[in-house]
């Protein structure tokens, strides 16, 4: 287990430095200018998420047997997201464009993979039904795929908006008073019910964010690119890493007491 939580360290910090390399070998073309404050925030969130991501994977091996799963996913949610953002910020960077392709399909990927995490903390002291894995994914989806469509222009930016709201409300609705939101309750699990209570402030206030960037970047008149991204790209920092760190702390507070 040390051995393979070393070589993952390994290998992030080699994908680390080799990133670094890279943009210090494309800066004749594309430098980050010392005013570019969304260019800026787009290295603040790459670094930051590759750190969580070794964080993660070293603490993986401290807690108890139950909650591994749960970092090593949270792990998985950084690092993914580390590599989007790599291609993310050069973009940006070089063309001042959004990132919208790149952006999606990193969403498409870890935001399923924080549903994953919702069902695994619920699934770590109770029996939960699948059924409910399923349905929190189909519900994101809608979410995900309504912006996308508006994003690029396929449907009205509106229209666009409002599926993808539709498909949060849902969200919102599942673990505040639907099946989710019981199991919780009647875990008798602390830990796991403070675990709950948190993800759930950040499902609803910190992914509040992005439908704000949604309205600024497209519905307040015009596009605003600049608008878009800062709010994006500080909406991923929060709930990306507060959503990891949330876990981690009831995973380690839960390995505490049963190692008592
Ligand atoms: C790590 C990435 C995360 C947690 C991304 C979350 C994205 C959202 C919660 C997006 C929500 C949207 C709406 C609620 C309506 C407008 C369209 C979206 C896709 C921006």
């Amino acid at each position: 287990m040390k051995k393979l939580s070393m070589i993952a360290i390994a290998a992030l910090a080699f994908l680390g430095l080799t990133g670094t390399a890279n943009a210090f070998l494309g800066a004749s073309t594309t430098t980050l200018a010392v005013d570019d404050y969304v260019g800026i925030s787009f290295w603040l969130v790459t670094i930051g998420l590759l750190a969580g991501a070794v964080f993660f994977f070293i603490e993986r091996g401290t807690v108890a047997a139950s909650w591994r799963t749960s970092i090593t996913v949270a792990g998985l949610i950084q690092f993914v997201a580390f590599v989007h953002y790599c291609y993310m910020r050069d973009i940006w960077v070089a063309t001042g464009d959004s990132p919208t392709v790149y952006r999606y399909i990193d969403w498409l990927i870890t935001v399923p993979l924080q549903i994953v995490e919702f069902y695994l903390i619920l699934a770590a002291v109770k029996k939960v039904p699948t059924s409910l894995f399923w349905k929190l994914l189909v519900a994101s989806l809608v979410m995900l795929i309504g912006g996308y469509l508006g994003e690029t222009g396929a449907i009205q930016p509106f229209l666009g908006f409002v599926i993808g709201m539709a498909g949060w409300i849902y969200i919102l609705f599942e673990i505040f008073s639907g099946e989710a939101g019981t199991i919780a309750a009647k875990s008798g699990n602390k830990a796991m019910t403070t675990a709950f209570g948190a993800l759930r402030v950040i499902v609803t206030i910190g992914w509040a964010i992005y439908p704000l960037g949604y309205v600024f970047g497209y519905l307040a008149g015009g596009v605003d690119n600049g608008m878009l991204n800062l709010i994006y790209n500080l909406a991923d920092f929060v709930n990306k890493l507060a959503f990891g760190l949330v876990i981690w702390a009831a995973a380690m507070q839960n390995t505490r007491l049963s190692s008592r």
